[in-house]
C-alpha cells in the first residue's frame, strides 16, 4: 500500500513529523531511566524538548558493542510484560544481536513490510513467494507480516530445499519473489535447469547482504522479474527500512520511522549527500528498543529529492558493504561487492564467486578470488590474467584470480552468501586453489 500522506509529505511536513516524533523519544527514553536516558543525560538533554532536528548530530551514538553489552535485554525501555517478540541477527560475526518488539512494534514491522512489497507493486491478491529463512533472522517473519497486512496471499517457503522451492513457483505462480540476491540466482539457475516455468513473477524483493548492479542484471537474466533492493537491519526493525521502487533509483528510506544520517566511519562527521558514510539510525517511532544514532557499520550514500514513482522519502545508494568487511590488501581498500561489479561486469566469468583471504603466512597475505567460467566462454581461454588485470586497472587491487571447474564455488542455500572466507592453515577452503 502506496500511502502518499506519508511516503509523498513534503519536506518541511516530515521534519516537523520527525521532530515531534523524536521528541516523544527522547522523553520516553528519559523516563525510562534505563542506559540510554543515562547517555542522554550525561550529554546534557533533559527533556524532547531540547532536541531539534539539527541537534542530532551533537547526540552520542548508540553501537553495536553497547548492544552486546546489555545483552540480552538491557536497552530494552519498557517492563518485560510488554514484549511481545525477540528476533536477531545470526551472530556468524561473533555474538548474537537480540531484539525486542512491542505489539506496536511489530505492527510498525508490519506496516513498513507492507510498503517494501507495495514499492514493488505489489497489493491486495498478490502472491508472495517468500523464500527468506524464518525463525529469530528477521527477514521471514517480517516480510511475512508485511504480506498479511497488505492483504497478499504469502507462501511462507523459508529458505532451503531448492526443487521443492522451484515446484512452488511453478505450481503457485507468484508474482513477488522474497529472499536474499544469491538465492534468487540459485532458484533461477534451478528453475532453468529443471525446465520450470516460471513466468509468473514480476518483481522480486532482495536484500540482507551487499549485491552489485552486475549481480542485479546476472539475477534478471534467469528470472523474469525486476529484481529490487530492500535494505533492513534487526537493530532497527528488520527488512523494511528502505526499499528501491519500480524506477530502480535508490532505496526509498522510511524516514518518518527511521531517521538517517550518512557520517564518516572515522571521525563521526557527517558527510555530504552524495558522498559515501556509515549510515545511522534513530528510531523515533520504536517502543521496545528505541535507539539514538545507532551506528550500522553500513556504507552507502543518501540522495534527496523526489523519485518518479512520487514518494518523497530520502534514498540510500546500494550498500557498498560493512565498514568492518573492508579488505585491506597492501594498502588498497576495496569492498567485496566492488570486486563482484569488476567480476560479472567481465562477462568473462559466471555469477559464483568466493574470495579467499589466504593468511596462512602473515607477512604475505594473499588475495584469491575463485570463480567459475562463464558457460558460454570459449573453451580453452583461461581468463584469469585478463580478469587479475581488470581488478588491478579498476581497483589499483593486486588479487590473484583462480578459475575452478563448474560447479566448485558453494551456493548459498539457506541463510547469507558467504562471500570472503580465511585460509589460515591446511588444506585449501576451495578445491584447486594452490
Ligand atoms: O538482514 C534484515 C533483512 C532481512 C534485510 C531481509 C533485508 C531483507 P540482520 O540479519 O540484522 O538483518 O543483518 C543486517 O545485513 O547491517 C547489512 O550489513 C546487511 N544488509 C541487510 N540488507 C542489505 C542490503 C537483516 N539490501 C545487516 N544490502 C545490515 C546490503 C544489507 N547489505
Amino acid at each position: 500500500m502506496f500511502d502518499p500522506k506519508a511516503e509523498a509529505m513534503s519536506v518541511d511536513e516530515r521534519a516537523a513529523l520527525q521532530r515531534h516524533r523524536l521528541w516523544g523519544m527522547i522523553d520516553r527514553l528519559l523516563a525510562a531511566d534505563g542506559p540510554q536516558g543515562r547517555w542522554l543525560r550525561e550529554a546534557g538533554i533533559e527533556g524532547g524538548a531540547d532536541v531539534h532536528l539539527d541537534d542530532l548530530p551533537r547526540l552520542p551514538f548508540t553501537t553495536k558493542r553497547q548492544l552486546w553489552d546489555a545483552y540480552p535485554f538491557g536497552l530494552v525501555a519498557v517492563p518485560r510484560d510488554q514484549v511481545a517478540a525477540v528476533h536477531g541477527s545470526s551472530g556468524t560475526k561473533g555474538r548474537p544481536t537480540l531484539v525486542a518488539y512491542t505489539r506496536a512494534d511489530l505492527d510498525l514491522w508490519a506496516s513498513m513490510c507492507a510498503r517494501s512489497l507495495a514499492c514493488a507493486g505489489a497489493g491486495a491478491g498478490s502472491l508472495v513467494h517468500n523464500a527468506y529463512g524464518y525463525g529469530l533472522f528477521t527477514g521471514g517473519m517480517g516480510i511475512h507480516q508485511g504480506a498479511v497486512k497488505l492483504g497478499a496471499t504469502v507462501v511462507p517457503m523459508s529458505g532451503g530445499m531448492t526443487e521443492r522451492q522451484v515446484r512452488m513457483l511453478a505450481d503457485l505462480k507468484p508474482d513477488i519473489l522474497t529472499c536474499t540476491p544469491a538465492y534468487a540466482l540459485r532458484l533461477g539457475e534451478a528453475a532453468a535447469e529443471a525446465g520450470a516455468d516460471v513466468s509468473s513473477l514480476k518483481a522480486g524483493i532482495f536484500g540482507a547482504e551487499p549485491w552489485s548492479e552486475e549481480l542485479r542484471a546476472a539475477i534478471e537474466a534467469v528470472l523474469p522479474l525486476k529484481a529490487l533492493d530492500v535494505y533492513g537491519l534487526s537493530e532497527i526493525i528488520g527488512p523494511g527500512v528502505a526499499t528501491e521502487c519500480l524506477e530502480q533509483d535508490g532505496l526509498h528510506v522510511n524516514e518518518d520511522h527511521f531517521i538517517v544520517e550518512a557520517v564518516d566511519p572515522l571521525t563521526g562527521e557527517p558527510v555530504p549527500d552524495g558522498t559515501p558514510g556509515e549510515l545511522v539510525f534513530t528510531t523515533p517511532t520504536k517502543q521496545a528498543l528505541p535507539l539514538v544514532r545507532y551506528r550500522t557499520g553500513d556504507v552507502a550514500s543518501l540522495a534527496r529529492g523526489g523519485c518518479n514513482c512520487g514518494r518523497t522519502l530520502v534514498r540510500m545508494s546500494k550498500v557498498m558493504g560493512r565498514a568492518d568487511d573492508m579488505l585491506v590488501v597492501r594498502g588498497v581498500n576495496v569492498y567485496p561487492s566492488e570486486i563482484e561489479r569488476v567480476l560479472l561486469g567481465s562477462g568473462l566469468v559466471g555469477p559464483h564467486y568466493q574470495i579467499v583471504v589466504d593468511r596462512r603466512k602473515e607477512a604475505a597475505v594473499r588475495l584469491i578470488v575463485a570463480c567459475e567460467a562463464a558457460t558460454d566462454a570459449a573453451g580453452g581461454d583461461d581468463p584469469s590474467e585478463r580478469l587479475a588485470g581488470l581488478l588491478r586497472a579498476d581497483l589499483g587491487l593486486h588479487a590473484e584470480v583462480a578459475v575452478v571447474p563448474a560447479g566448485t564455488v558453494p551456493r548459498v542455500e539457506v541463510g547469507k552468501a558467504v562471500r570472503v572466507v580465511l585460509w589460515t592453515e591446511g588444506a585449501p577452503p576451495l578445491p584447486d586453489l594452490a
